[in-house]
C-alpha cells in the first residue's frame, strides 16, 4: 500500500486532503461527472487530449486500499473510467493507477487517470 501521510483509512474526510476538499466543493475543479460515490474531473496537468481522474468521494489513500476496504465503490471507478470514455467518444483509452510514490502517485487519495485521445506507447515510462 501507498504512504499515507495522515495514517488513517477508514474512508473518513481528511482535512488537508487536496482530493477530499475537491469532493467537498472547496477547491474548484472541471467537474465532468458525479455519482453518489465517485466524482470525474479534468486533470490540472493534462497528459493526453482527455485526461480526467475518477476519485471516490470516500478517503483512501491508494485504490488498493479503497479495494480492500470497499469492493463496490472501486468497481464503480472502472464503471466511471468507460463513462468518461464514452462521453469524450474514446474508442481506445487508458486507465492508470499510481500506486506508491515510486510509480508517480502524489496525491495519496485513490484517484484513476483515465487518458485517451491520442496514440499510446507500451510500456509506460
Ligand atoms: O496524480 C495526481 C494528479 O492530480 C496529477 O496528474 C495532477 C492532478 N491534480 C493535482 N491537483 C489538481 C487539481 N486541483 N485539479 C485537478 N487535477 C489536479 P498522481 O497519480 O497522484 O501523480
Amino acid at each position: 500500500m501507498a504512504q499515507e501521510p495522515q495514517g488513517r483509512a477508514d474512508g473518513a474526510p481528511q482535512d488537508d486532503c487536496l482530493f477530499c476538499k475537491i469532493v467537498a466543493g472547496h477547491i474548484p475543479a472541471t467537474v465532468v461527472r458525479e455519482t453518489e460515490t465517485t466524482v470525474a474531473f479534468r486533470d490540472i496537468n493534462p497528459q493526453a487530449p482527455t485526461h480526467v481522474l475518477v476519485i471516490p468521494k470516500v478517503h483512501y489513500p491508494d485504490a488498493s486500499a479503497l479495494a480492500a476496504a470497499e469492493p463496490t465503490v472501486a468497481a464503480d471507478l472502472l464503471r466511471e473510467s468507460a463513462e468518461v470514455a464514452a462521453e469524450d467518444k474514446l474508442e481506445s483509452y487508458r486507465v492508470v493507477f499510481n500506486t506508491g510514490s515510486g510509480a508517480g502517485q502524489t496525491v495519496f487519495h485513490a484517484h484513476a487517470h483515465v487518458l485517451g485521445g491520442r496514440g499510446m506507447q507500451w510500456p509506460p515510462g
